[in-house]
Order: structure tokens, then C-alpha cells, then sequence
């Protein structure tokens, strides 16, 4: 079993580094047949989207390849989603507003935080990409909730987070949101940079660092 599990992952890589993008629906149902866990496919997605935009980066590759490698990723998600199997446990739900900040259009990652999330109990409030900071301040309002949830995949975009948790501040938020941030390109130096409580770029850590928050009521920087 471990070895069909392992030979499927490889041959989904293959797939995925060779942009096969008619076969990847089919080597991501392999994956599902093999047993694959939510984690195993993240696992198994993350060192092929590095490695593309390693290539990127380095110009070997170009954007038609980084749009290819999203469209892959979103099929593949689309299959693999139906392994969740966490349970909500019937307490009122936790609420967290969601969304990539201005200037930035990525939205694999979050979205699939906000798929874990859901799973994992939390009502999820997802504003998409290229949020402006009072759109983020609107929701939190109207909503009440006491976390904000913001994915960064540009650094040039830093700044609007700043923007965001400005805005906080002056409308009086700042001290009862629990500010995280996630995403391939974040680290945990930025906690302090950005004047925000916690980062990850791993969404199985951002939901047991909410939940933290949540059962204390502590912000306390895991750094
Ligand atoms: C796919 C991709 C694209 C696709 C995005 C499709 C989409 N719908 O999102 C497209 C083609 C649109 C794209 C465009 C661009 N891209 Co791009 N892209 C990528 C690529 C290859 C993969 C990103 C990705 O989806 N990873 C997979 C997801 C699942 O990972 P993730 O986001 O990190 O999410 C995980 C965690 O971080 C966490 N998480 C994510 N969000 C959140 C939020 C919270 C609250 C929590 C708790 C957790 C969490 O959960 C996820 C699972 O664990 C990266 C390379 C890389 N190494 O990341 C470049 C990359 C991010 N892009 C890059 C660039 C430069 C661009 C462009 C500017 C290119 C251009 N010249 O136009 C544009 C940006 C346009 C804009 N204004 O936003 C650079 C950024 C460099 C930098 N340092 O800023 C990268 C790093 C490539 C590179 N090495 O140069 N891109």
C-alpha cells in the first residue's frame, strides 16, 4: 500500500513538472485511490511549485508556465477536497475573515487554508484577492469576528498589510483581532515588522495557532 501511495506521488510529480495538464486530474484521483491525507498532497504539491518558481525566477520559465502550475494546482485541490473528514463539533463556530491583501492575486494557498479551515469547524468569510484594507475592516465589523486571516505571495505587497493593521488601530479593532498572515513568501520575522501576531506557511500550524488564540485569548508570537 505505502508503495503505491509513494510510486503515485511520483508519478503525480511527474506529471505536475512536465505540465501534463490533461493527466493531472487522473494522477490526482491515483493519488485519492492510494490513500493520500490532505497533508500527503500538499506535501506532495509543494516542491513542484517551488521548484517552478525557482525556475521562474531564474528565467527558464515565464508566466505562461506559473499559470499552468496554478490551474494544476486548482484541479488537483478540486479532487483531492473530498478526503476531508474533520468534524465540526457542533460549538457555535469561530468566525475568521480571510483574503489576500491589495495588489496580490494569489489565491491557492488561501483558499485552501479556507478549506481546512471550514473543515476544522471555523466559519470562513473569504473576500478574495486584492483586498483593500477597509474592505478587511468592513467584514470584521459587520461579522464580529476576532481573527484575520491575510495570504501574501508578493513581498512588494508587505506594505498593504501594514495599510491594513494601520487601519485597525485607528478604528479601534487592533487590540481584539488576532492578526495571521501565511504564504509562500512570509516569515516568521515579519510578526514584528509587520506589527501582526503570528505567521505560517503551513495551514494545518495557522489553524492550531488560531485555535490557540482562541482557547487563551493570548497572542503570544510563536517564533
Ligand atoms: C502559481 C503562481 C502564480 C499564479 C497564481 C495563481 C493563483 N490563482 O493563485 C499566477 C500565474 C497568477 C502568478 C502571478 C504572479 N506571480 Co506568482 N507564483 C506562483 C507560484 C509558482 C506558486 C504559488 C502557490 O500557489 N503555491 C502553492 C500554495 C498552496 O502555497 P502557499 O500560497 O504558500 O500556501 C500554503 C501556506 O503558505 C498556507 N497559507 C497560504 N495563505 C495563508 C493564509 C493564512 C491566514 C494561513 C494561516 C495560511 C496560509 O497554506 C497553504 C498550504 O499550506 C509561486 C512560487 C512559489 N514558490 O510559491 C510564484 C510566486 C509567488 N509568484 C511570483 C511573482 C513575481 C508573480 C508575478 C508578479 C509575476 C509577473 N511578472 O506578473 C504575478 C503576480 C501578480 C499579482 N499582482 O499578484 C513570485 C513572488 C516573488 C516575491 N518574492 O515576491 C513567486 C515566489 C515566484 C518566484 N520565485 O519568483 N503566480
Amino acid at each position: 500500500m505505502k508503495t503505491d501511495l509513494s510510486h503515485a506521488v511520483q508519478r503525480f510529480q511527474e506529471t505536475f513538472l512536465s505540465f501534463e495538464i490533461d493527466s493531472i486530474k487522473t494522477q490526482a484521483q491515483k493519488l485519492l485511490d492510494a490513500g493520500i491525507t490532505i497533508q500527503g498532497f500538499l506535501s506532495a504539491c509543494m516542491p513542484c511549485m517551488e521548484e517552478i518558481g525557482r525556475k521562474f525566477e531564474a528565467g527558464e520559465y515565464y508566466l505562461p508556465q506559473l499559470v499552468v502550475a496554478g490551474e494544476m494546482f486548482k484541479t488537483a485541490s478540486r479532487e483531492i477536497r473530498s478526503v476531508l473528514t474533520e468534524e465540526n463539533s457542533g460549538r457555535p463556530l469561530d468566525q475568521i475573515v480571510l483574503g489576500t491583501p491589495a495588489g496580490d492575486i494569489h489565491d491557492l494557498g488561501k483558499d485552501i487554508f479556507a478549506v481546512l479551515a471550514e473543515a476544522s469547524g471555523f466559519k470562513i468569510h473569504n473576500l478574495g484577492v486584492d483586498v483593500k484594507p477597509e474592505t478587511f475592516v468592513k467584514k470584521l465589523k459587520e461579522t464580529g469576528a476576532s481573527v484575520l486571516g491575510l495570504s501574501s505571495l508578493l513581498t512588494t505587497t508587505f506594505e498593504s498589510i501594514c495599510n491594513i493593521v494601520d487601519l485597525l488601530s485607528e478604528e479601534g479593532l487592533r487590540k481584539q483581532t488576532f492578526v495571521i498572515i501565511g504564504g509562500g513568501v512570509t516569515e516568521k520575522s515579519l510578526i514584528e515588522k509587520l506589527f501582526v501576531d503570528a505567521q505560517t506557511r503551513d495551514a494545518y500550524e495557522g489553524i492550531n495557532l488560531i485555535r490557540n488564540y482562541i482557547r487563551t485569548g493570548k497572542k503570544e508570537p510563536v517564533v
